[in-house]
């Protein structure tokens, strides 16, 4: 199974990631969430690029750019995101959309290759600012009319944005799976274990699933001074306290590879002389296993109940929005990639799972998907300093490049 040798152009791959980082760039990283005026001009200059490349694109009505092959036969579709976190890298997404961009035009450059279909998608807020993998659920028919409610942390409705940025009305891509071969992404493994490994290619066998929890605290606001510790209904204790067990009893319930983070707590009314009356905080779970997933949110249910019966603050969970799936991906492209990783970096690639959600786990839901990884400088990501050694850049596009063509059948 040994594909034509297609060849990527790295100076070009190299000049898109480059120039779409400076849309929104802030020192190393980039901030440039999803449908903000920045992320829409970057869209617009992704939808030429797109053009230039020969696909028919634009930007569909929840902000995806999407383009598609004119040439005949089933396509390969191949997609990230480039919506960043609000303190983002620059590759995070960004270098799985721009790799399919290099792919698509490696592959029509390449006689063997020139008459293969391949979509190419930037899927509009896999990092949530309103709807974790927005764009993918969109185009996958998964999206319900009440996530056009929903809000970002600054109570801004996802509706509204829409109309803002202009794409009131304009038409939603809906993929059809019967037109697809299947989805690859490469994206950065945003994780330490490649480098760690020495090894340059991580073939994905499975994606996490995540869930995101509000934990909120119902207590009494008082005078800092005058209320004894003891008649105190502190929500800022609860909470703290809480956050503590959680820390502390999650390693009994957890599975080798769970991962738990609380990344924000709030006070209320949050002034240094006031016993706060209410508190809420995020609880975020990962794992492959939805067992372990059901065993870790019964556990913090049971966390609320114990705290509750010393009758002080109250305090419930619940579930922020719907729950994001393990899925596992498709052995079939997988061993394309791994064909293509053994040509060209043979013995410097691994399989492994993915610790990081995907818009991959949701096309899984409707076609055979597979993603590659390139490593991460010490393993950081969602942070300005999240970066890649530039030939490791061009190593995992031209991987992509070769496997693709594998998967179209050259
Ligand atoms: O959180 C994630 O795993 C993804 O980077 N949004
Ligand atoms: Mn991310
Ligand atoms: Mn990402």
């Amino acid at each position: 199974m040994n594909p034509p040798e297609v060849r990527i152009n790295p100076d070009r791959l190299l000049g898109d990631l480059h120039r779409l980082r400076g849309f929104g760039a802030c020192g190393p990283g980039v901030v440039r969430q999803s449908l903000t005026p920045i992320d829409m001009e970057s869209r617009r200059w992704l939808c030429e690029r797109m053009r230039e490349a020969g696909l028919e694109a634009r930007i569909d009505g929840v902000g995806t750019v999407f383009g598609r092959s004119p040439r005949p036969g089933r396509a390969l579709l191949i997609g990230s995101h480039t919506d960043t976190q609000p303190e983002g890298g620059w590759l995070d997404g960004a270098m799985g959309v721009i790799y399919g961009l290099e792919v698509a035009r490696a592959l029509a450059e390449c006689p063997h290759t020139r008459d293969f279909a391949v979509d190419v998608a930037s899927w509009i807020d896999e990092e949530g600012r309103f709807f974790g993998c927005l764009g993918s659920h969109s185009f996958c028919g998964e999206l319900s009319d009440s996530a056009y409610d929903a809000t970002d942390t600054e109570g801004n409705i996802l509706r509204d944005a829409l109309r803002e940025a202009g794409l009131e009305g304009a038409a939603i891509e809906r993929g059809d799976p019967a037109r697809y071969i299947g989805y690859a992404e490469a994206h950065i493994e945003q994780g330490p274990w490649l480098e760690h490994e020495g090894k340059r290619i991580g073939v994905v066998t499975g994606i996490v699933g995540s869930r995101n929890l509000t934990v909120s605290v119902a207590g009494q606001q008082n005078h800092a001074g005058t209320t004894p510790m003891a008649l105190r209904r502190d929500a800022g204790h609860a909470l703290v306290e809480f956050a503590h067990r959680v820390y502390e009893t999650f390693p009994e319930h957890a599975g080798e590879r769970s991962v738990w983070t609380i990344g924000w707590m709030h006070l209320h009314p949050g002034f240094e002389s006031i016993v706060p009356g209410s508190a809420e905080m995020n609880l975020q779970f990962r794992d492959q296993d939805v067992a372990v997933l059901d065993r870790l949110e019964a556990h913090a249910h049971a966390l609320a109940a114990e705290a509750n019966r010393q009758d002080r603050a109250q305090i419930t969970v619940e579930r922020a929005r719907p729950p994001s799936i393990p899925a596992l991906m498709d052995e079939g492209l997988r061993g394309h990639i791994e064909t293509a990783a053994q040509r060209h970096a043979s013995g410097d690639w691994v399989r492994m799972p993915s610790a990081a959600v995907h818009d991959a786990q949701v096309l899984a839901r409707h076609m055979p998907a597979s993603m590659m990884f390139v490593p991460s400088i010490g393993g950081i990501s969602h942070a300005f300093e999240e970066d890649t050694a530039e030939e490791d850049l061009v190593l995992g596009c031209q991987v992509f490049a070769t496997a693709a063509a594998g998967m179209l059948g050259a």
